[in-house]
């Protein structure tokens, strides 16, 4: 191989830049071409030295700065910055604007119904989901007696029901009145074709009056404190019907009730509840609350536990069971 072109080639190329990391871990030797292109250290000021034409100077200075520091280690010439132009900007970055993936979800602010009224919450293809609220429905001296009157004659009784697979007592006491059964969450009210305590007859006439619905079965749960409560559910079993009516009276200590909208299911039939409208509602003594029209297929609701005194509560959920479907 030629000596002469061999040598040229170390001290333009990438060769030189090997070289001269080299000669930092191993220290400086004089008179090696490999040092040009690099900042050289001289007493004056530092600068650039270009290309392979100062190397001999370079070597000179390298060799005078060698004789001066004797008995010291040899200097390293660096920083490096060999083979590289630095005045020549490198290529930006192209930014592209690009539609997200996954949409942005942002939880609606929660809303609360304290006057009374009628409320679509909701309006979708399948319907609206209507509320209507009435807080003061029944005076309440009169809510008080029909309180102690339903405490004293609903058979009440604590159930298992299931949830998520695990069967636990419910944490409240309920009852079922109605010809037909009624089975949610894993458990079975049975029919209960005996009469209705007077109180019930009454509210249902009561009921029948102003909204023109002949209600013929009903719930009953008595929440003993703020710890009993009911959890996220709707009531869309198909024994009352696709868009059930469902007239809820409260007697005794306030609770709030909470209603939920159901976001779409995802490919496996699971829904995420994280950014799902949430709409409360305080219900005291004598409050009525009738959820209608797709309330049922598009809500849910619940009776949360509280973690503050509460005394007990009844609540009546009266319904309208579809007798074709039923039996
Ligand atoms: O206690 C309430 O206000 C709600 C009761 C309820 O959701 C039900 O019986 O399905």
């Amino acid at each position: 191989m030629n000596f002469d072109k061999k040598r040229r080639a170390r001290v333009q190329g990438g060769w030189a830049a090997a070289s001269c990391s080299n000669q930092n871990r191993r220290g400086f030797k004089s008179g090696d071409p490999a040092v040009s292109n690099t900042w050289q250290n001289d007493d004056t000021n530092r600068t650039a030295v270009q290309g392979p034409s100062s190397s001999n100077s370079l070597s000179r200075v390298a060799l005078s700065q060698a004789k001066s520091d004797k008995g010291k280690p040899p200097m390293p010439v660096g920083p490096v910055w060999m083979a590289k132009n630095i005045d020549t900007p490198s290529p930006r970055p192209a930014y592209v604007f690009q539609d997200p993936d996954e949409e942005i979800k942002i939880k609606p602010d929660d809303q609360s119904i304290l006057k009374p009224g009628v409320f679509d919450i909701s309006t979708e293809p399948s319907g609206v989901s209507r509320i209507r609220f009435f807080p003061n429905f029944i005076e309440p001296s009169m809510s008080e007696a029909i309180y102690s009157e339903l405490y004293k004659d609903i058979p009440w009784r604590q159930r298992h029901d299931i949830h998520n697979g695990i069967q636990a007592m419910q944490p409240r006491l309920t009852a079922w009145f109605s010809d037909v059964p009624y089975t949610y969450a894993g458990v079975t009210e049975p029919a209960n074709s005996s009469e209705w305590p007077p109180a019930l007859r009454q509210l249902k006439n009561q009921l029948a009056e102003v909204t023109g619905v002949e209600f013929n079965a009903l719930a009953a749960n008595l929440y003993r404190d703020g710890h009993d409560s009911i959890g996220w559910h709707s009531d869309d079993e198909k024994i009352f019907g696709s868009t059930p009516i469902i007239a809820s009276l409260s007697f005794g200590d306030e609770r709030v009730f909470e209603l939920r909208k159901k976001p779409a299911p995802n490919e496996f039939g699971e829904r995420d509840y994280t950014y799902s409208q949430l709409i409360r509602i305080p219900l005291h003594s004598g409050a009525l609350l009738i959820m209608e029209g797709c309330t049922q297929s598009d809500w849910q609701h619940r009776v949360p536990k509280e973690y503050h005194d509460r005394g007990s509560r009844i609540n009546i959920t009266f319904r309208v069971t579809v007798p074709e479907v039923s039996r």
